[in-house]
């Protein structure tokens, strides 16, 4: 693979390096450190999750798209190629009950060998296992009922031993929980249970390991949702403690909702714990990511860049994760483009002028502000991003490699073409 990696860009190295040398010379007069750039583009690792790699579906029908991962070997398998064309996604995000590993031993070696590491373990109480005695349909850790209240914490703290044996170091908590109808629940002792099972689970994690807990304002339930929004998530990550987070997942927003500031005010506040990137045109689309509203991401990246650059309440960095369903598209194919556009907007943050910007901020110089972000946001950054992956000896185009290697064709020959990938 590395070989055919090399050939593919050999062909193309020359035109790479005109265009970064043309643009690195524009960037240097312009103030910038270039070197840094790299650096930080080339740092930069974003988590492939397990139930990524095979085609996703809707509540209407899912369609196969061939040789997918049937077990979590496969799957760890398909994340170490994704790595190793695009240098940037060296760890895997496991979802528990669908990926419990039966050997974890063996399976921590397997990652190791394809370059990764294990990012947060995911917990699901939004759906019963089949030798469940008690359900869910009522809820989990905001449930009624305290022997199913107990059900849910029991399997949160084996998520945490399972991820703890990997070297996993957080739990993200994404609960479903809510209700369909007006007066089917108590809101208040649902979020009071919810914030009294969520303190049990922190208690439980190693003194080393970090939660990070989700929102989402509707979906599974259309009426009312335990975890909304980032304020209540936020509040039941103070209630927790210190090492308890908000996750913000662009998806689980309301059309038009300001991302980029919820981020800002999230690592004002050293709370921004997790990311999970996906894009979005109506509601949790999971579609590529910087595939619908890529000066959003853009947005938002500069909150990031530059509220991490002025980090004052000591916020640890994000878990970058990519959280997205592949409903057309092949998987390996979109998470590259997904990954592409999160090192484009990236990028782009990392050339924004913000002294000029400040500058323009103090002198309520409006026009000038909104010049010198999309200044940045229109320059093509790509011979950055290039250049990067040429030094790393990773693909200079990941896509086009993957095609020109035919993978996915040698994959359903391995695997079948009515191979299915676990969990859904
Ligand atoms: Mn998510």
């Amino acid at each position: 693979m590395q070989e055919e990696i090399q050939k593919h860009n050999l062909a193309s190295f020359t035109q790479v390096s005109e265009a970064f040398d043309f643009l690195a010379n524009k960037l240097t007069k312009n103030g910038l450190d270039v070197g840094n750039i790299l650096s930080q583009l080339s740092g930069f690792q974003v988590a492939i999750p397990s139930w990524a790699l095979g085609a996703g579906g809707t509540r209407f029908g899912r369609y196969g798209i061939g040789g997918e991962p049937a077990n979590l070997e496969d799957k760890i398998q398909d994340v170490g190629l994704i790595h190793a064309l695009t240098g940037c996604a060296g760890a895997i995000s496991l979802h528990i009950p669908w990926d419990i590993p039966s050997d974890t031993q063996a399976i921590k070696e397997l990652a190791a060998a394809n370059g990764l590491v294990f990012d947060a373990v995911n917990s699901n109480t939004f759906q019963d296992q089949a030798d469940q005695k008690l359900s869910y349909k009522f809820g989990s850790l905001s449930n009624v009922n305290k022997d199913i209240r107990d059900l849910a914490i029991d399997h949160n703290k084996q998520v945490i031993d399972i991820g703890n044996a990997l070297g996993s170091k957080s739990i993200t908590v994404w609960l479903a929980d809510g209700s369909n109808f007006p007066g089917q629940s108590n809101f208040r002792n649902a979020l009071d249970f919810t914030a009294r099972s969520l303190q049990e689970i922190y208690q439980y994690m190693p003194t080393d390991w970090s939660m990070f807990i989700e929102y989402k304002p509707y979906e599974p339930h259309f009426y009312h949702t335990v975890i909304q929004d980032w304020g209540t998530s936020f509040m039941l990550a103070n209630a927790c403690g210190d090492r308890a987070y908000t996750l913000v997942d662009l998806g689980h927003h309301l059309p038009n909702t300001n991302i980029e500031n919820i981020v800002s005010t999230l690592i004002y506040q050293g709370k921004l714990g997790g990311f999970h990137f996906n894009d979005s045109k109506y509601g949790d689309d999971d579609l590529t990511v910087g595939s619908i509203k890529p000066y959003q991401l853009f947005l938002i990246f500069n909150e990031l860049v530059w509220g991490l650059d002025n980090n004052t309440k000591n916020n640890p960095a994000p878990a970058w994760m990519i959280d997205a369903s592949h409903n057309l598209k092949d998987p390996i194919e979109d998470l590259i483009q997904s990954l592409d556009a999160i090192l484009i907007a990236f990028a782009q943050a990392l050339i924004i002028d913000q002294n000029a910007l400040q500058a323009a901020q103090m002198n309520h110089d409006v026009s000038l502000a909104q010049e010198i972000l999309q200044d940045a946001y229109r320059t093509d950054v790509r011979p950055l991003i290039q250049k990067m992956r040429a030094s790393k000896n990773v693909a200079i185009d990941p896509l086009k490699a993957y095609r020109s290697m035919e993978i996915r064709n040698k994959l359903i020959a391995k695997r079948g073409v009515n191979s299915r990938a676990t969990g859904l």
